[in-house]
């Protein structure tokens, strides 16, 4: 291994090509259809190479041995990487490696949905114990509840992982049935009546997942495949469940412990059937900027069901955070609005989010977790990516800083 280019690595240099010619980017980002709430866009910013760069080193200053992002559409692609995908090997961060996608997998499970919606197998305000009788305590928790987290099911995960790495431990090679993970919630009070609150929970995605392979008599592997991965051609991007390796070039994922000073858990390998259809995807940056920008252009879903997945509530005070189905949406500081998911799971922080005229799509990814800061700084390449905008530097990176030049001296 070259290790010159580990030491500058190790520095935090950041890596960034323009691969192809980038225009000047005046196209405006409104687009025909129902937006839900959004406002109306202005022209959209060009993206800013050196905010990207300063997003990716806070976050390998905040902590997280890699990060990159893609940004992907009609100004050509930007790659961008700072750290390693593997601390043993010190293989360099690479654009084009797969990872854990976590959550962003739920967007894909209501994609599925939504697309069973429309050949009407499942209506979207029916009872779920309509189609999985006796299942959930209350009838009156709708499929529409569970895609909108607005079920009121509580979400076992807190309890499973409230020790990170003892809980992690516990489960990384267990497999879970759907009906196992249903009954570690219903196991706790319930968080709200049906309808009335957002509070995020993976057991609405688990049960969609359930949906989806009651309805298909196909589990929701061959559903992906068939709807999603094989017509947008996403050939890397896999449901493996539960297979626990990462196949083809890929980042390791560390975990990082609760104490300060342990060392970091390398959470490559798990099945992840704590999640499954919440989410146990894998995928790369180039597929799911391919996926958030087919998504939001209507190539997965007819024009009425994409507005309802694109109708949001609220999901904090600050009015710029929103979940519709199985989708989040957010308002930058430029007034763009983007949608996308993100994903956390053990190792992987992910960001993938698209214009709503699909023109521009980003996905970056840290490969650390329970770690916040490190979440939030790789979050400034939203700003970098889609206002052009630089994020202030952290307290870690200007440390990191000065540590890098006095190592260098
Ligand atoms: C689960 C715990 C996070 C992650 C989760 N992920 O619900 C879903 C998502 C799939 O939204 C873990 N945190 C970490 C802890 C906290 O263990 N004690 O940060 O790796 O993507």
């Amino acid at each position: 291994m070259n290790t010159s280019l580990n030491r500058r690595l190790a520095a935090g240099t950041v890596f960034l090509a323009v691969v192809a010619g980038v225009a000047p980017a005046t196209a405006a980002q409104a687009a025909p259809g129902s937006t839900g709430s959004a406002h109306a866009a202005p022209s959209l910013p060009a993206p800013d190479d050196a905010a990207l760069a300063a997003a990716l080193e806070n976050t390998r200053a905040a902590g997280a041995p890699g990060a990159m992002a893609r940004i992907s559409g009609r100004d050509g692609v930007r790659n961008a990487t700072v750290g390693v995908r593997d601390t043993v090997t010190g293989a360099p961060m690479d654009t084009d490696a797969r990872f854990r996608i976590g959550s962003v997998t739920k967007t894909f499970s209501a994609v599925v949905l939504l697309q069973l919606v429309d050949e009407k197998k499942i209506d979207l305000d029916a009872p779920v114990n309509h189609y999985l009788p006796g299942l959930l305590p209350d009838d009156r928790i709708t499929v529409r509840h569970l895609l909108t987290h607005r079920s009121g099911l509580a979400d076992y995960t807190n309890a499973m992982f409230d020790d990170t790495v003892a809980g992690f431990e516990a489960v990384r090679n267990k497999v879970f049935t759907y009906d196992e993970l249903v009954k570690l919630s219903l196991s706790e009070p319930r968080t709200a009546e049906p309808g009335v609150s957002y509070q995020y929970s993976n057991t609405n995605f688990v049960v969609v997942g359930m949906l989806i392979e009651q309805a298909t008599g196909h589990p929701v592997a061959e559903e992906y495949e068939q709807r999603i991965i094989e017509p947008l051609k996403l050939d890397h991007t896999s449901y493996v469940h539960p297979d626990t390796q990462i196949e083809g070039m890929h980042a390791h994922g560390y975990l990082t412990p609760d104490q300060a000073g342990l060392p970091l858990v390398d959470s490559t390998e798990q099945t992840v059937s704590w999640a499954r259809s919440a989410g146990a995807m894998i995928s790369n940056a180039a597929d799911l900027n391919t996926f958030t920008s087919a998504l939001v252009t209507g190539r997965l879903l007819p024009a009425p069901l994409l507005d309802q997945m694109l109708t949001m509530t609220p999901t904090d005070a600050t009015n710029t955070r929103f979940y519709g189905l199985g989708l989040r949406r957010y308002d930058l500081s430029c007034g763009t609005s983007v949608y996308g998911h993100t994903g956390t799971v053990q190792g992987f922080y992910t960001y993938a989010f698209s214009t709503r005229d699909g023109g521009r799509s980003l996905t970056a990814m840290a490969n650390t977790s329970n770690r916040g800061a490190a979440n939030s700084a790789l979050g400034g390449t939203l700003e970098a990516a889609f206002c052009g905008k630089r994020p202030a530097p952290t307290a870690a990176a200007a440390t990191a800083a000065t540590a890098a030049t006095d190592g260098a001296l």
